[in-house]
């Protein structure tokens, strides 16, 4: 019913939207609702990085997690 802005920290994702070399990076991407997204993320910057919907109350109901690149 809503839109989620999905945050990546850390890393770049480029969205993959058949525009090739002018596909989008990003750090944060919006996911419109009922829809889905492809994207590409290079694990090259190791650490622990968060992952989240920038909304509060999605935060809350488990929409933040944690990437791992070791
Ligand atoms: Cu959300």
């Amino acid at each position: 019913m809503m839109e989620h802005p999905i945050h990546l920290h850390g890393l770049w994702s480029e969205l993959e939207n058949g525009q090739g070399a002018y596909n989008p990076v990003k750090h944060t991407l919006i996911v419109q609702p009922g829809s889905k997204l492809s994207y590409l993320v290079s694990a090259d910057t190791p650490g622990l990085w968060a992952y989240h919907c920038h909304l509060l109350y999605h935060m809350d109901l488990g929409m933040f997690r944690t990437v791992v690149v070791s």
